[in-house]
């Protein structure tokens, strides 16, 4: 099955006691940007309540097991080749210190570990030495996750094989702003391996970043995009762009952080059993900020000091957040 970009118009239903699936529009979605704060978020609140632990947030910790000298041109990001982000290029990880991050990450109550390569795709002479980090960090008794670039045909299988619970790989951007930001792959190349990754029963984690320069309508539609996926994403990260020095935004000016919490609200109210991540940029929008974002409907954090390649909060300071806020972690 090949998904296609999302249209607005409802889905028939083609059962007679399954009502039609909710697909959502890019005016909806503006219009819920478009509500006073308050009742956006008590909105979003309420279908948190109705689907989740109200007070319990998902922790999963990132390692960058293969950074830098990508391929691609996303304009956001420190690893591609084609910007001077005086980022040190940096061959695979061997499993020994992949796996000592692994245990400290446990140790520290992250449950899931996630992989990250700088790659367009993996090759298959790349994929081999993947697939034993994934069983190896599966035997530590921790969720594993992997974000690899775009897979070839029989890769999703080999990760699922091995052990793999989720799969990162996000849209980022609205379909009509994804070419100003990426011009080295599409949108549709991005749908193409979510449909590689759902049909081998690997769970799908796929988002976006805001603060791209992009419009509301564009942070609109890239709500609706995820939205309409059928089904929707399991974890929904989303990303508040972190600027990079060299990058095509390393300038861009950060967006009002309350329009970061609306997208947050916008992403519970519309996938209301997705887990919706707080992800990238925690470290810029402050305590105060973060808390409304789990009123919000967030559920699921980064959690220890790095992201990829730039900062993340400590994780002590993360402790302290939640000790302040009543939130539990899993
Ligand atoms: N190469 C793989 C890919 O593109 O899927 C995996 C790694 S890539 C860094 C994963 C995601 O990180 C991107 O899709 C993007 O959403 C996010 N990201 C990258 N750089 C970022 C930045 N500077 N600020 C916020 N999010 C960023
Ligand atoms: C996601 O949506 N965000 C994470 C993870 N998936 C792989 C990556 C954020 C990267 C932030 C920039 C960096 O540290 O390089
Ligand atoms: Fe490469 Fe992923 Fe960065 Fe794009 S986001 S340049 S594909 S590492």
């Amino acid at each position: 099955m090949t998904a296609t970009v999302a249209h607005a118009e409802s889905a028939p239903s083609n059962a007679t006691t399954t009502p039609a699936r909710k697909r959502w529009s890019v005016a909806e979605v503006e219009a819920l940007f478009a509500l006073p704060f308050n009742d956006l978020v008590f909105r979003a609140q309420q279908v948190h309540r109705e689907n989740f632990e109200p007070n319990a947030v998902q922790r999963s910790t990132l390692l960058s097991i293969k950074t830098g000298g990508c391929s691609e041109d996303c304009g956001y990001c420190s690893q591609s080749s084609r910007y001077d982000t005086g980022l040190e290029k940096e061959s695979l990880l061997p499993l020994g210190e992949v796996l000592e991050n692994a245990r400290a990450a446990k140790a520290k109550g992250a449950s899931r570990f996630c992989m990250g390569a700088a790659w367009r795709g993996p090759k298959e002479k790349d994929l081999a030495p993947v697939l034993d980090m994934v069983r190896e960090v599966k035997k530590l008794g921790l969720e594993t996750c992997v974000t690899l670039g775009m897979l070839k045909d029989g890769q999703a299988e080999q990760l699922k094989d091995a052990g793999l619970d989720y799969y990162n790989h996000n849209i980022d951007t609205s379909p009509e702003f994804y070419g100003q930001i990426i011009t080295t792959h599409t949108l549709q190349d991005r749908l193409d391996t979510l449909d590689k990754v759902r049909d081998a029963g690997i769970n799908v984690c796929c988002g976006g970043i805001v603060g791209l320069g992009e419009t509301k309508k564009s942070r609109a539609a890239l709500i609706a995009e995820l939205a309409n996926m059928n089904p929707p994403p399991d974890s929904v990260p989303i990303n508040n762009l972190v600027q990079v020095e060299g990058t095509p935004l390393g300038n861009n000016e950060a967006i009002d952080p309350f329009d970061f919490v609306r997208m947050i609200a916008a992403a519970r109210i519309t996938m209301p059993k997705s887990y919706v991540r707080l992800s990238a940029g925690r470290q810029e929008l402050g305590d105060a900020v973060q808390a409304l974002c789990f009123m919000a409907g967030a559920n699921s954090i980064f959690y220890g000091e790095r992201l990829l390649t730039t900062e993340n909060p400590d994780a002590d300071a993360d402790d302290k957040l939640f000790a302040r806020l009543g939130l539990k972690s899993f």
